[in-house]
Formats: C-alpha cells, structure tokens, sequence
C-alpha cells in the first residue's frame, strides 16, 4: 500500500482510517505503521490517537470476531500489530518533564486485555507522572508487594471483561485494607454492563469512564482517597 501523508490525515481522518483498518486486517504492519507515525507527526492530542484510531480499529476487530468475519488468528495480529505500533509513542510521552508523582496502572487477575491499561499509563506519563504498567492477569500479591515498594500516589485497574468484576473487587478492597488513603481508579469497558457502584462502595474507590475523565482528575489536585 502506499505511504499515507499526513496533510491527507490531517485533512481528512474518516478517510486514512478504512485502509488503516484493512492494513490491520490484513497484517500489513507497515501501512499500519506509516499511518501511526503520520498522526504522531502531527500535533493531534494523544488521547484522540489512542480513542479514534487504535480503540475504533480494535472495537471494529472485535465486533468483526464476534460477527465470525475475522477468525482467531486475524485478531491476534491486529493486537499484536497494534502493540508494536503503541511504542513508537515513548518519545512523545517522556519528552514531558517529570513532576514526582507515581501511579500504578494495571489489569485485574485473569483480565486478558490491557491495551486500555497501557493507554491509562501513558496518560500519566504524559502529564509528568511515572505510570507503573503491570499490563494483563496481575494477581492480587503480586500487586500489594509492588505498592508496598512505589509507594505511588494513585493506583488504576482496568477491567474489559465484566465478568472480572469480583475479582476487581477483591483486588481493589485487599488495596483498600493495606493503604487506607491510597486513590484508586477503576475504568475499562466492562462497566458498560453495570457494576460502579459496587466498586464505588469501597472507600475511596474512583470510576472514571474515559481517558478525557482520567485528564481531568490528573488535573485536578489534591488526590487523596477520602
Ligand atoms: C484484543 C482482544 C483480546 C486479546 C487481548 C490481548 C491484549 N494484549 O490485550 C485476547 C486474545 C487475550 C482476548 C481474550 C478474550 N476476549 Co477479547 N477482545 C479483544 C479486542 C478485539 C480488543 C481489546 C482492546 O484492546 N480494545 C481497545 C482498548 C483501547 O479499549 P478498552 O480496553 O476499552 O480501553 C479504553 C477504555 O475502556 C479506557 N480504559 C480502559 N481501562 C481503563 C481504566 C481507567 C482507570 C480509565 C480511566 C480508562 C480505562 O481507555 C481505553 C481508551 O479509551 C476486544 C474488542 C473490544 N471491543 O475491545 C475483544 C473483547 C473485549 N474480547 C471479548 C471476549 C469475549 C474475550 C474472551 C472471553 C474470548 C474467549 N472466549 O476466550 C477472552 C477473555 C480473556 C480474559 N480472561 O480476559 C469480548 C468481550 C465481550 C463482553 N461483553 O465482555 C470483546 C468485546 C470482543 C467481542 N466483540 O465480543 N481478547
């Protein structure tokens, strides 16, 4: 496929993002990546690269899944072409000045999905903070010991499938126990099927429902769980 340009993308998204789609369908990890770097080229808010492109592309890989149009395997290389495409962010995200705040960003256990996660993390770096990314299937030990270690100022859990909810749950109250005053954030897609409130009755436990929401409460100090 050829070279994308970046005054076509700037100009005109709703047209790059099909044949990026049918590059990602297809494996075709250099057309994918071209696109990438042309909106990293530009200065388009991270956060509308992350939502508009690479979330719109795995949600149309999902439903594509889910429809039988796309097999197994086909998914797998999106995902996998998807991850490698997310590093070439890093010299955006470490170019900002660092402000002395930590969080630590991870995946409920047996929650397979993390590309949402890394995406909370790099938020935070963007904004100057160190985002800890412990990434998919974190059990809950594993979790405490590394707290116990940061000492962060926030902890966030991503949760995509809704029934990792009590797990969810289970993480976040044995958190709650050890750090009383610890922030903790929950988002992910699995809260469109319900379940806030039941994280939000544990003390000092946050829902955010989009990285805009997530911005938003970076910005907006003092963070303190009650
Ligand atoms: C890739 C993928 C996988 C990969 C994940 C690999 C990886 N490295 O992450 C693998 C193969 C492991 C996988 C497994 C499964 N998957 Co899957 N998978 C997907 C797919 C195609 C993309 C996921 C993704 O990365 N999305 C893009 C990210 C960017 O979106 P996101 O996670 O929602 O994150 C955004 C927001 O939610 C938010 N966010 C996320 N977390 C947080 C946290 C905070 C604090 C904040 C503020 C914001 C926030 O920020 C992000 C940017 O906006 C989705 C389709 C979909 N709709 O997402 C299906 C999907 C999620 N999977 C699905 C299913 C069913 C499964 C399996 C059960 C399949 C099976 N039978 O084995 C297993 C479950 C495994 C498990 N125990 O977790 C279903 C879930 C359906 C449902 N109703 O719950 C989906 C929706 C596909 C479908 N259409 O049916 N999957």
């Amino acid at each position: 496929m050829d070279k994308p340009k970046v005054n076509m993308i700037m100009k005109a998204p709703e047209e790059a993002y099909p044949r990026y789609l049918t590059a990602l369908l297809a494996g075709d990890r250099a057309h994918c990546r071209s696109v990438f770097e042309a909106y990293l080229a530009t200065d388009m808010d991270l956060r509308m690269l992350y939502q508009d492109l690479v979330q719109r592309s795995l949600y149309d890989v999902g439903t594509l899944w889910e429809q039988g149009r796309v097999s197994v395997a086909t998914e797998h290389l999106a995902t996998a072409i998807t991850e490698s495409l997310l590093n070439l962010v890093y010299p955006r995200l470490f170019s900002q000045p660092r402000i002395g705040k930590t969080a630590v960003v991870s995946c409920a256990a047996n929650e397979y999905h993390q590309i949402g996660g890394k995406m909370v993390a790099d938020i935070f770096e963007l904004h100057g903070w160190r985002g800890y990314f412990l990434g998919a299937n974190t059990p809950a030990p594993g979790l405490l010991d590394l707290i116990r270690e940061k000492r962060p100022d926030v902890v966030t859990l991503s949760l995509t499938v809704y029934f990792n909810l009590e797990t969810l749950l289970q993480t976040a109250a044995a958190v709650r126990k050890e750090f009383p005053t610890l922030p903790i954030l929950v988002g992910g897609q699995a809260f469109r099927w319900g379940g806030r409130e039941r994280t939000e009755e544990i003390e000092g436990v946050r829902h955010l429902g989009s990285l805009a929401d997530l911005e938003s409460w970076i910005k907006s100090p003092p963070h303190h769980a009650n």
